[in-house]
Formats: C-alpha cells, sequence, structure tokens
C-alpha cells in the first residue's frame, strides 16, 4: 500500500499522449486495455529513436548499423528474460505475440510428441488463442482436448476434479493465468507444480498477466510462457515465448527461412540453437527495442504497486456496479485482476458499449473471444470495462454513472 501512495499516478498518466483526447465531446475514458494498452511517449520515443539512428538487418551485416541493430534486438531479448525472471535469454523466443507463442508450441512441441490417446488439459475458460491452436493439432494427431470447468459466474476453476482432468493421460496442461473475461487470477504455481508431479509439461497464458503483476517463470515452474508486447505498453506485433531449454531443444523448428539455419546445401540443412531456429526470416527488431522500452518503463513503476492499483480500481468498481438494479457479474468478487465483466438486464452489451462511446468511454462488448465459456454461462456476450495504472476512481465513478443513464434510456 505504501507504495501506492508514493506513487504520483496522475503524472504517469501524463505520459501517455493518447489519454489527453475527446472522445464525441466527452474526455476519453479508456477501460479498454485488456484488449490493447496504452503506449507511453518513452515507448513510442525509443522506437523513433531506432528508427531515426540505428535501422539496419540484424545479424547479417558487419557495418556498424547491423552491429546497434544487432546488439539492441538482443539486448531486448536480455531485457524479456529479466522481466520474467528467465534462466536464460537463449529461452525467449520473439513471436508476433502470445497467439503465435502458443501455435508455435502446439504446432512445433505437439506434433513431435503427441499421438492418439494422449490428452491435452485446458480449463474452461480459455481464450480462443489458447484452444483453437490445440484443436487443430489434436485433429492432426489424433490427441483429446478436455475441459476442466469452471464453477459458474464467480468463475473460478473446479479444483476438486482436478485429479480427475489431470492425469496420466494427459501430454500438456495448458491454462490462462488471468482471465480475459472473469478477472480471475489461477493458481497456476499449484497447477504447474500438480502437473509436474505427473510429468505433464506446461504452458501459461501470461497474456493478461506479464505487464500487470510481477511473473517469475521459475517460481511459477511451467514449462513455456506467452505474452503479447502491445497488452504490456509496448508496440503490437511483437510477444515472447519463453520456453525451458531442454523442451526447446528437441523441438522441430516451427517456421522455415533465413536467420534460423546453421548450413543448407541441396539435400540437407542444419539448423540453429534456439531461440533462432524458432525465429525464421528477419526479426520485429523495432517492436522488440520497444517493448524493451515498455518493460523498462513498467518495472520503474514496479508491478507489483501496478497490480495493487489496477485491483483497487477492479474492486472499487465491482462495489460499484453490484450496487446496479438488475445487474449480473462475472468472476470473482475479491482477487481479481484489473478488469469487470457484467450484464446489466436486458440491455445487449452491444447498445451499451455503442452509448458508452458516445460518452467517452472506451469499453469491449461480445463474447472476448471466449465462446465457450460464454455458452457455459448461457450468454451470448458481456460488457466488459479493463484498467490499467492510469485510470482514476473518478473515471470509475463517471463510467457508473453513464451506465446508470443507459439504464435509465432501456427502463
Ligand atoms: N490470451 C488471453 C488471455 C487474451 O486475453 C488474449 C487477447 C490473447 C490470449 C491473445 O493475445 P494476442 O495479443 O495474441 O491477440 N485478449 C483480448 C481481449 O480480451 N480483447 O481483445 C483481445
Amino acid at each position: 500500500m505504501e507504495a501506492l501512495e508514493t506513487i504520483d499516478w496522475t503524472k504517469l498518466r501524463a505520459d501517455f499522449p493518447i489519454l489527453d483526447q475527446q472522445v464525441h465531446g466527452n474526455p476519453l475514458i479508456y477501460f479498454d486495455s485488456a484488449a490493447s494498452s496504452q503506449k507511453p511517449r518513452q515507448v513510442i520515443d525509443a522506437i523513433v529513436r531506432y528508427y531515426e539512428h540505428d535501422h539496419a538487418n540484424v545479424h547479417r551485416g558487419i557495418h556498424e548499423l547491423s552491429n546497434r541493430a544487432t546488439a539492441a534486438y538482443e539486448g531486448a531479448r536480455e531485457r524479456t528474460a529479466k522481466f520474467i525472471n528467465a534462466p536464460s535469454a537463449d529461452e525467449i523466443i520473439f513471436t508476433r505475440g502470445t497467439s503465435e507463442s502458443i501455435n508455435l508450441v502446439a504446432s512445433s512441441w505437439g506434433t513431435a510428441n503427441l499421438e492418439p490417446g494422449d490428452q491435452i488439459l485446458l480449463t474452461e475458460m480459455e481464450h480462443h488463442s489458447n484452444m483453437v491452436p490445440w484443436r487443430l493439432i489434436a485433429e492432426k494427431t489424433g490427441a483429446e482436448v478436455r475441459y476442466l470447468p469452471v464453477t459458474g459466474d464467480e468463475g473460478l476453476l473446479d479444483l476438486d476434479r482436478l485429479d480427475e482432468f489431470l492425469t496420466p493421460k494427459v501430454k500438456l496442461f495448458s491454462m490462462v493465468h488471468i482471465s480475459n473475461s472473469l478477472g480471475t487470477i489461477n493458481p497456476v504455481k499449484e497447477l504447474c507444480a500438480r502437473a509436474r508431479e505427473l510429468g505433464v509439461v506446461t504452458l501459461v497464458d501470461g497474456a493478461q498477466s506479464a505487464g500487470h503483476m510481477p511473473v517469475d517463470v521459475q517460481d511459477i515452474g511451467c514449462d513455456f510462457y506467452a505474452f503479447s508486447g502491445h497488452k504490456i505498453c509496448g508496440p503490437t506485433g511483437i510477444g515472447a515465448l519463453w520456453g525451458r531449454m531442454e523442451l526447446l531443444d528437441k523441438m522441430p523448428p516451427y517456421q522455415g527461412g533465413g536467420e534460423m539455419i546453421n548450413d543448407v546445401s541441396f539435400e540437407q540443412i542444419s539448423f540453429k540453437h534456439p531461440p533462432h531456429k524458432f525465429e525464421a526470416g528477419t526479426p520485429n527488431m523495432a517492436g522488440a527495442i520497444g517493448l524493451a522500452a515498455a518493460m523498462d518503463y513498467l518495472d520503474a513503476i514496479g508491478r507489483d504497486a501496478i497490480f495493487e492499483h489496477d485491483q483497487e480500481l477492479a474492486e472499487y468498481a465491482y462495489q460499484q456496479l453490484a450496487e446496479l438494479e438488475g445487474i449480473r457479474l462475472f468472476g470473482p468478487s475479491t482477487n481479481r485482476g484489473g478488469l469487470v465483466a457484467f450484464a446489466l438486464g436486458d440491455v445487449h452489451a452491444h447498445d451499451l458499449v455503442t452509448l458508452a462511446d458516445q460518452k467517452g468511454i472506451a469499453l469491449r462488448g461480445g463474447h472476448h473471444c471466449t465462446q465457450p465459456l460464454m455458452k457455459k454461462l448461457g450468454v451470448t456476450s458481456t460488457s466488459r470495462a479493463s484498467f490499467y495504472f492510469y485510470n482514476t476512481k473518478a473515471e470509475v465513478d463517471r463510467f457508473i454513472e453513464v451506465l446508470r443513464g443507459i439504464q435509465k434510456f432501456f427502463s
């Protein structure tokens, strides 16, 4: 709590040029950071600086600019390893984001390790990005996908049934760290420990956790951790996959091209070691450099403080929402990530979001890429407000006031 009081959140907010604008004649209230966060000046400047001074292709040139670009790109890899406490930067693979990171594991590890009779365990609250890649590889390999159930509106994993699902038939257990449609923070450390006892490989989808709380992959005890740069104040088109070297070493390449080979003849190919084996073609240097700047920015604030700030805001919003007549709230009432999801009486989420937008409030309405979960909860869509450290209690108050107006409009 001490950290929360000593940090000047208003000053931090001023680092985000985009937030200082009117939308439909009202001050912008950006409550859609779970979809994509905004970017501070420091990250934008790092990308501009790179393009204005240091850009050239990496790993190939012997000239000054290529050396600078390579140093910056590989420096970003070191920075990323530090950000999640990975034992080695060689275990960090740059990807386009969480989706590509998971596709890489499903395609590469999955092809090499799954066969008919094997099971892939997911949870019912997975984002399509942590569901569809597994379904595709299951179809190819003959493996079966199973889902650890969610309890209901409070959105917790039904851990009483874990033994029923986590059996020796399971080869891989992939789980979301913080749910994007419920706000649930899953006990990933315990789940990975239980999986490890059975020799089950684990993947944690960190799309909603990486920039929102301190993350230590060694402490979590997973085998793979995936996240996106654009959700943590970094640029779009960049993200990372961390994997244990003993697994990465044995995995076949994901894509083929330049940068990832050692030697190619007309008959044979030998591949580089990880991470380069998994990075075919010219990588996203500007993205990686922007990502490293975002990590520096977040860690200068402290992810423990960010977590507390967002959690406090989410709990405040949750309590205010609970007072609205006819509201149905999804996800746990306490110990939640920085978002709230709800259905307001008969008002369709798209209508609610459209009307809120007229007041300058950016929300998200829909299935949030968790259609199976929505079906289980018996809804087609929900409305969601998601927060980051640049949001304020005053914005939440305004949001509640606008919701009351929308409710009145429809009654
Ligand atoms: N996993 C989770 C838990 C997510 O929330 C998302 C994106 C992804 C994976 C995919 O990330 P990407 O960067 O590869 O697209 N979530 C959302 C959302 O909640 N609204 O828009 C995107």
